[in-house]
């Protein structure tokens, strides 16, 4: 498969966006500067950047409560990103929706859900809406090996495939939803084998590969786009740090967890780029420092914005 040069710089520039958004947020979760919940997607970059590879603006994206890197894979400004965390006003949610609920419309991103599974039917709809109006565009729904589990996946699936719609399942099987190991909750070896029930094409990658991802993903989409339906691709990969910001991740085996480390596919791809010839050591080096400033600076635009007035307590929101 040849990829253009721009484009591999461009998959390491925003893996490491990706990694350096977080390892900042979560030094400013620690400090008491951000409210709420952080579930960081630290060693899962390669899923959402290969994924993403793929897609133009108009495509749609379902995430979930791990949706950093699914938002900024798919165009997402860290500065907006980082000042809806700090729950202000310049936020992607006017600092109303925090970690778990980045969406911008005008990129695709048509949400990320904090309960598991429920972005399903959303993506569904999403591509049932694409199919209705004729266009190319396709539906990626992210979801996690323990949202397999639920029933929303079930019904989800089997309506995507019954109506042949343009949307592709990304089952980021990181190995745990919270502490509990899918291999205890489900007993297929691969999460992938779950899309014959329904008819459709599963394919299981090594997840920490972006072109890996990014080759498989691309299939999917090609024949979404000419008509041809959904399809699932599991991603084998793995969070590196908690479940959660503050987990001690007790349940997890020593061996695993440096088994895995070894595995980051941030380190991985730049090898490769710089193996290759794409990239030079001190090219890398450079893309990692602009990226830390562009972090540095997207705390400041979160520190400079106001917190929402009081009176707007009630406005964007329904129940
Ligand atoms: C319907 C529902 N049940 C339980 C929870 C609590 N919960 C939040 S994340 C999570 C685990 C999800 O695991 P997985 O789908 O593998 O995603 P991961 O966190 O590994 O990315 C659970 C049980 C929830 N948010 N929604
Ligand atoms: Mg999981």
């Amino acid at each position: 498969m040849e990829i253009a040069r721009e484009k591999l710089i461009d998959m390491y520039r925003v893996m490491v966006r990706i990694r350096a958004f977080e390892k900042k947020v979560s030094k400013e979760f620690a400090a008491g500067n951000i409210p709420g919940f952080l579930h960081l997607y630290t060693g899962e970059e390669a899923v959402a950047v290969g994924t993403c590879a793929n897609l133009s603006p108009d495509d749609y994206i379902t995430s979930t409560h791990r949706g950093h890197g699914h938002v900024i894979a798919k165009g997402g400004k860290t500065d907006r990103m980082m000042a809806e965390l700090y729950g202000k006003v310049a936020g992607y949610n006017k600092g109303k929706g925090g970690s778990m609920h980045i969406a911008d419309m005008g990129i695709g991103i048509i949400g990320a859900y904090g309960i598991v599974g429920s972005g399903i039917p959303i993506a569904v709809g999403a591509a049932l809406s694409a199919k209705l109006r004729k266009t190319d565009q396709v539906a990626i729904c992210f979801l996690g090996d323990g949202a397999t589990n639920t029933g929303r996946f079930h019904e989800g699936v089997n309506l995507a495939a019954c109506l042949n719609l343009p949307v592709i399942f990304i089952i980021e099987n990181n190995v745990y939803a919270e502490s509990t190991r899918i291999s205890d909750t489900c007993k297929l070896a691969n999460l992938a084998d779950r899309a014959c029930a329904y008819g459709i094409p599963g394919v299981t990658v090594e997840g920490n590969d972006v072109l890996a991802v990014y080759e498989a993903v691309g299939k999917a989409v090609a024949r979404a786009r000419k008509g041809q339906g959904p399809a699932l691709v599991e991603c084998k990969t793995y969070r590196l740090r908690g479940h959660f910001e503050g987990d001690m991740q007790t349940y997890k085996p020593p061996e695993e967890r440096e088994m895995w480390q070894k595995k980051d596919p941030i380190p991985r791809f730049r090898k490769y780029l710089i193996k290759k010839g794409v990239l030079a050591e001190k090219d890398a080096e450079r893309i990692d420092q602009e990226i830390d400033e562009e972090i540095e600076n997207a705390v400041k635009f979160a520190e400079e914005s106001p917190l929402p007035a009081p009176e707007e307590v009630l406005t964007d929101v329904s129940a």
